[in-house]
């Protein structure tokens, strides 16, 4: 055996040595510090909803939506070592209320976002305001808002919690608070906030009421299947994408969150789609329909074939590629309004 060149055992020394003043070399680690291209820990995962669900029941015998504050099961990332996390800067869950229970009142600069997912007649409140939650509505609460969830349902409701906690964990912002009262006083008619904002008009004396994110709180399922419907219809059909159109904050035309952008896609009939990759990692959540994403990164592959109700998540650059025999319509969301604003987003549609 050769003896160890003399200039690698003096940098070890040079290691060791340095080590207690917290100081170490930059050229061991420089690669993995700037990756050719991202490099994800995360992994691509999929959540059947029959699968999941018999645990939010569970779930539901265990505790109550009171106790647990938010009764939410974590869709956590198999990728991230047990972190709390769906992908490195979004929270993703699946929240379960029961009738007649309270989820009181808090507020916390993480945002958050509800996409309902099953049940009708729990309700959410937002600064005053209440909205009743139906299957494939978008719901929005915005930083610092109090907010508690009630439910006159019939049966359970359960919805799809995005947050940008981990963001918000790595920036070191984060601030909360629980309310004096477990519901919110009702101040304003449901509705107002659609009536003020969601018709393609704006109040004349206005200023935004939730800052940077969207004054619409609740984006009903009827109004964006009626759009991507006419679109499957009357447009071309995107080759990547089916039919995708983006929420929007009517007063930038932004994404309805700072931190987070929310799509709605449909994919017809017998959809064979192009693969294609983004930075921004994305939740999906099914809302009807079947399908397939087949999802590829560096040699390795996976493929979900999902139905209603199912949840994945597809990880920053990962090539993904859907298909559909009979048509489906999936919900998805981002943090790629943070990725804009930093000039770093990218995409690659394969041909
Ligand atoms: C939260 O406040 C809600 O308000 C849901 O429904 C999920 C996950 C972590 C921290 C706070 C909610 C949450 C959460």
């Amino acid at each position: 055996m050769n003896a160890p060149h003399p200039a690698a055992l003096e940098r070890e020394q040079l290691n060791r040595d340095m080590a207690p003043l917290n100081l170490s070399p930059l050229w061991e680690v420089l690669h993995a510090l700037v990756p050719r291209e991202p490099a994800t820990p995360c992994l691509p995962a999929h959540w059947k909803y029959g699968e999941v669900r018999p645990f939010l029941m569970r779930a539901a015998e265990a505790i109550t939506a009171e106790e647990a504050v938010r009764r939410v099961l974590i869709l956590k990332n198999p990728g991230l070592g047990g972190q709390a996390a769906i992908t490195q800067s979004l929270f993703a869950g699946l929240q379960l209320i029961m009738p007649g229970e309270v989820a009181p009142s808090h507020r916390h600069t993480q945002s958050a976002l509800r996409f309902i997912v099953e049940g009708t007649g729990a309700h959410t409140a937002v600064d005053g305001e209440r909205t009743s939650m139906k299957p494939g509505d978008f719901i929005i609460t915005p930083s610092w808002t109090f907010h508690d969830h009630g439910s006159q349902a019939q049966g359970p409701v359960i919805w799809l919690d995005g947050l940008d906690i981990p963001m918000i964990r790595f920036f070191d912002a984060g601030f909360s608070e629980n309310d004096v009262n477990k519901s919110q006083a009702v101040t304003r008619a449901e509705g107002s906030s659609m009536a003020r904002y969601g018709h393609n008009m704006a109040p004349v004396q206005h200023d935004a009421p939730f800052g940077k994110t969207s004054p619409i709180f609740s984006y009903p399922y009827d109004r964006t299947r009626e759009a991507l419907e006419r679109l499957e219809r009357d447009a071309p059909i995107d080759e990547w994408d089916g039919v995708k159109l983006r929420y929007v904050n009517p007063l930038t035309g932004g994404a309805p969150m700072p931190t987070m952008a929310t799509f709605m896609q449909k994919l017809p009939a017998g959809f064979e789609g192009k693969g294609s990759r983004q930075t921004d990692g994305a939740v999906y959540s099914v809302v009807e329909g079947e399908g397939v994403a087949l999802i590829e990164r560096n040699g390795q592959s996976w493929r979900f074939e999902f139905g209603p109700r199912d949840h994945f998540v597809i990880p920053s650059w990962h090539t993904a590629r859907f298909s559909s025999k009979r048509g489906c319509v999936l919900f998805s969301f981002s943090d790629r309004p943070v990725h804009q604003a930093l000039g770093i987003h990218k995409e690659e549609r394969l041909s």
